[in-house]
């Protein structure tokens, strides 16, 4: 009877423990974590993806390369002010550099989702395949969370940052995407 009850408590335990490490995904020196998408703006078509990068390597790697099936396009974008205006601007080679982790978030860096196949809505889960110049390709799975969400563990969000996103226009030099 104790054997039995130790096995299940074993079989909970480990179910949890693969449950809770589910969110990160593992390439050479690179751990990427919590990846997290918001849900899209209605008809917009355009969608962003965030997550975390630890480099626990000695050298700087780079993202170089970033695909879904869930949009036409995907590329790492930060926020840039110009002329007193939000803008979004595509990193062609977003640097991950061992001790500090590179954080994706709104507001900050994140991936860019253009030309979104379907809207993306809260719950579903898509894949991302990030291309990095030393480590290779990495498949990760991302989760929507709803419109207002600011990342994993928040409850709630606020409204002002998603009307600041409708109003930012993406101007990019042409061919760049
Ligand atoms: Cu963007």
């Amino acid at each position: 009877m104790t054997k039995l009850i130790a096995a299940m408590t074993f079989a909970i335990l480990a179910g949890w423990v693969s449950l809770s490490a589910a969110e990160d995904f593992k390439v050479g020196h690179l751990v990427v974590s919590q990846p997290w998408a918001r849900a899209s703006i209605g008809p917009s078509g355009a969608g962003a993806a965030y997550f975390t990068i630890a480099n626990h390597g000695k050298e700087v790697d780079r993202l170089v390369g970033v695909k879904t099936t869930a949009a036409k396009r995907a590329s790492a974008h930060t926020h840039v002010i110009e002329k007193g205006m939000a803008r979004m601007r595509r990193i062609a080679a977003l640097e991950i550099s061992p001790g500090e982790p590179t954080v994706l978030k709104p507001g900050g860096l994140h991936i860019m989702l253009m030309g979104l196949k379907a809207p993306l809505k809260e719950g579903m889960v898509f894949p991302l395949a990030l291309t990095f110049e030393k480590a290779g390709t990495l498949s990760i799975r991302v989760r929507t969370r709803k419109i207002t969400s600011m990342g994993p563990g928040d409850h709630g969000g606020h409204e002002d940052h998603m009307k600041q996103m409708k109003q930012m226009d993406h101007k990019m030099p042409k061919g760049s995407m």
